[in-house]
């Protein structure tokens, strides 16, 4: 049975590659943060009573920032195969925490390179880096691919950036395995609240239950290369297991711009959107209702309003430097690792709003009996 240990096992990733992971039978071991409020929700599925037999998932506190702590878990874990998933993944909060960003998701895989060299481990153990197409930046060709230019646009970016090449300095000094997936946007009905997308499909739900009136977005003509975080983590793991270890892109090759992910959003629960304004004043608007969409969602038509805004720009989202355009170029593994997405666009905005639908009917369950709110203050 191999073992594989995962950092940023509560995160989006995470939780996808750990059940990708148990199901092909491994023994998995997750590093989470200590936490004042319990954060293990997208894993939970996967909990195993440590006081059963043959338990295969267990998880253990740590984080990037504690090199004594990691060297401990890689040698009391003993792993084949390292997915250092974890980060402060936020492109926008990275500006305002540039600091923490660089050293957790910067020196962070430093630290499990060395820990991993130090303990002897460095021809049995297999380790994957999170890289991302945030390192491209400031576009110089188009579609990205292994061999374009990076030129990264935020203090996240940068910190990916060092994490990127001591991956690869590390293979060529000590002949360790340690890839780079540069993995583009990749989002699920369990992506974290403040990404794009998943902000925007939460909102959608929610205005279309009549639990809240409007969304406030920042740049909404950035183009983005977006896949299903299901189809991403099987390309993680087809990357660990390759005779040679090497980079790869991981991308759908199909770029959408904000603006089209919030149309295709409300599209989906039967509302028509239409763009009107420039930048700052640029606005959306009910322009049209499909009532059979509607009420095949069990959804209340008196709730839609013709000529309501639902869309507004906040430049409070705008961030100091933005990434105008992604698309990937995954031809190499394509070829190389016979990887191939299985959810395109449409799918992936329709298994994000049905399932936030489903999220909100709850809210509105609860609001409907009285039990919304609980007041500990009082
Ligand atoms: P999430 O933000 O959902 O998850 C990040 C995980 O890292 C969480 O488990 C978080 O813990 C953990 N974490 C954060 N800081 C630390 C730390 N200092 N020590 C230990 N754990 C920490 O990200 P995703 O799952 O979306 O992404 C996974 C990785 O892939 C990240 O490295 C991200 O930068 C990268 N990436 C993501 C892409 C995407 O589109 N999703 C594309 C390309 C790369 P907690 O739950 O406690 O916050
Ligand atoms: P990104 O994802 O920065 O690409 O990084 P995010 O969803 O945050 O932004 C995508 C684009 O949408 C624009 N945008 C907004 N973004 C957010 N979060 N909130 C808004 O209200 C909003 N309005 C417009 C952004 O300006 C941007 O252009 C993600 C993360 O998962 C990284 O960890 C990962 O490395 C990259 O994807 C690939």
């Amino acid at each position: 049975m191999k073992t594989a240990l995962i950092t940023g096992i509560t995160g989006q990733d995470g939780a996808y590659l750990a059940e990708f992971l148990l199901k092909k039978g491994y023994r998995v071991h997750g590093v989470k943060r200590r936490s004042s409020l319990f954060n293990t929700d997208r894993i939970d599925h996967l909990y195993q009573d440590p006081h059963e037999a043959h338990q295969r998932f267990t998880l253990h506190y740590g984080d990037l920032t504690d090199s004594t702590n990691l060297i401990r878990l890689i040698q009391e874990t003993q792993p084949d195969e390292i997915y250092n998933l974890a980060a402060q993944s936020h492109v926008k909060v990275s500006f305002d925490t540039p600091e923490y960003t660089a050293n957790a998701d910067g020196l962070g895989m430093l630290r499990i390179l060395e820990a991993v060299r130090l303990l002897g481990l460095s021809t049995k153990c297999r380790i994957y880096q999170a890289s991302t197409s945030e390192l491209y930046g400031m576009v110089q060709a188009v579609p990205q691919n292994e061999t374009t230019p990076f030129y990264p646009r935020s203090p996240y970016a940068v910190a990916k950036l060092y994490a990127y090449w001591i991956t690869v300095n590390y293979r060529e000094a000590y002949q360790m395995y340690a890839c780079n997936g540069i993995l583009f946007n990749h989002e699920s009905p369990i992506r974290g609240e403040t990404f794009v997308t998943r902000k925007i499909t939460r909102a959608v739900s929610r205005i279309a239950l009549g639990l809240q009136d409007k969304l406030y977005l920042g740049n909404l003509s950035a183009q983005r290369d977006w896949g299903h975080a299901k189809d991403y983590v099987e390309a993680m793991w087809l990357i660990l297991q390759q005779e040679q270890p090497e980079d790869y892109v991981i991308a759908t090759g199909v770029t959408t711009t904000v603006r089209e992910f919030v149309r295709m959003s409300f599209a989906q629960v039967g509302i028509e959107v239409e763009f009107s304004g420039k930048h700052e004043q640029e606005k959306g608007v009910i322009i049209d209702v499909d009532e059979d969409r509607l009420s095949a969602l069990g959804l209340d038509p008196a709730v839609i309003k013709f000529g309501q805004t639902v869309v507004n720009v906040d430049a409070a989202y705008f961030r100091p430097t933005e990434v105008d355009l992604l698309i990937g170029d995954a031809t190499k593994a394509q070829q190389q690792l016979g990887w191939k997405p299985k959810y395109d666009l449409a799918a992936l905005v329709a298994d994000m709003v049905i399932a936030d639908l489903q999220l909100m009917r709850k809210e509105e369950y609860l609001r409907k009996g009285g039990f919304n709110t609980l007041n500990y203050f009082e």
